[in-house]
């Protein structure tokens, strides 16, 4: 059997589904998922295996009007993953349609799409009655020539199974790209401190969550199997430590007690997670903030 393997970009708007398709086609949480929008901010990689071939899945960025320059990093990461990829799916909500958002996005496949393959996923399909989506894929389809249309609930796994086979016919002939048990490339301590990110987006409200950053300081294996694992958690203002660190510290360590337990079921071992905040008025525009996110910092950005 002649081994297949590529890269397949999930690109959308924010909160469109991509990184729980990605995580959905990997099998694991390898990408980390909330409500809210802007949450994914760098290219993630999963690894998905269908018969003889590799998919490799570059979750990205939602796409939207960038305002500061954490924003465009992210937005030109989306696009970065879309240009690398061998194929690139476009993921729209099945409720919101074609918005702005995905009108802007279409515009800017007709440059990045030339002479690519790129396929459209509808995803959340269990919030819409089954009418709205015919007359929603020829409404995309008139207005960008998409090789395949896929119905599908990344949440709830319809139509996953389909796409993948799809992918994994449309791949080229490659050997693999990564051991076959691997499943993400982002490094332990990139997912820690996104572990700890999630559990802070989640708890906090409003503009919080995009302003603060997280970052795995140090990690010490311990002998007993164990490990030490120490974050810092970057904020703007003081007020916003207080914020992230709850009323007697509560906020804090009900974070700290959720990211430490999926990391140890992450693991499969004992962790010891010890989060700091620190307040950093201008983390925002610092080079090693970016660095630490695996996102690009460009002068005059
Ligand atoms: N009802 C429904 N909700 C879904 C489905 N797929 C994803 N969601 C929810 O949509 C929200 C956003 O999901 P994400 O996977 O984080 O979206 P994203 O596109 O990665 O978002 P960004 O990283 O912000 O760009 C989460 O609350 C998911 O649980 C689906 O098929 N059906
Ligand atoms: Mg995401």
């Amino acid at each position: 059997m002649t081994q297949r393997a590529g890269f397949v970009a999930l690109i959308g708007e924010p909160n469109a589904g991509k990184s729980t398709l990605t995580n959905a086609m990997v099998g694991a949480k390898v990408s980390i998922v909330t409500h809210k929008v802007q949450t994914t901010r760098t290219r993630i990689r999963g690894v998905a295996m269908e018969g003889e071939a590799q998919i490799v899945f570059v979750d990205t960025p939602g796409l939207f009007q960038p305002r500061r320059r954490l924003d465009r990093a992210m937005v030109a990461a989306a696009w970065g993953g879309a240009a690398d990829a061998d194929i690139t799916v476009l993921m729209v909500e099945a409720h919101r349609g074609v918005t702005d958002g995905v009108e802007r996005i279409l515009e800017g496949l007709e440059e990045i799409g030339k002479g690519r393959k790129v396929a459209l996923a509808i995803n959340k399909i269990d919030r819409v009655k089954s009418e709205v989506l015919l007359g929603l894929s020829k409404e995309l389809n008139d207005r960008y020539p998409f090789a395949e249309t896929f119905m599908i609930s990344a949440e709830r796994g319809h139509g996953i199974a389909d796409l993948r086979k799809w992918l994994a016919r449309e791949l080229p002939e490659h050997p693999w790209l990564y051991p076959e048990d691997q499943i993400a490339d982002l490094p332990m301590r990139m997912i820690a401190a996104e572990m700890t990110r999630e559990k802070l987006t989640l708890r906090l409200h409003q503009e919080l969550p995009y302003q603060l950053t997280v970052e795995t300081e140090n990690w010490e294996e311990r002998k007993d199997g164990s490990a030490r694992i120490d974050q810092v958690i970057y904020v703007m203002r003081d007020g916003h430590k207080g914020i992230v660190l709850g009323h007697k510290g509560e906020t804090i360590k009900a974070v700290s007690k959720a990211a430490r337990e999926e990391l140890e079921e992450f693991l499969g071992r004992r962790v010891h997670l010890f989060l700091q905040v620190k307040v950093r008025p201008n983390w925002l525009e610092e080079a090693e903030r970016y660095s630490e996110m695996g996102l690009e910092f460009k002068d005059g950005n």
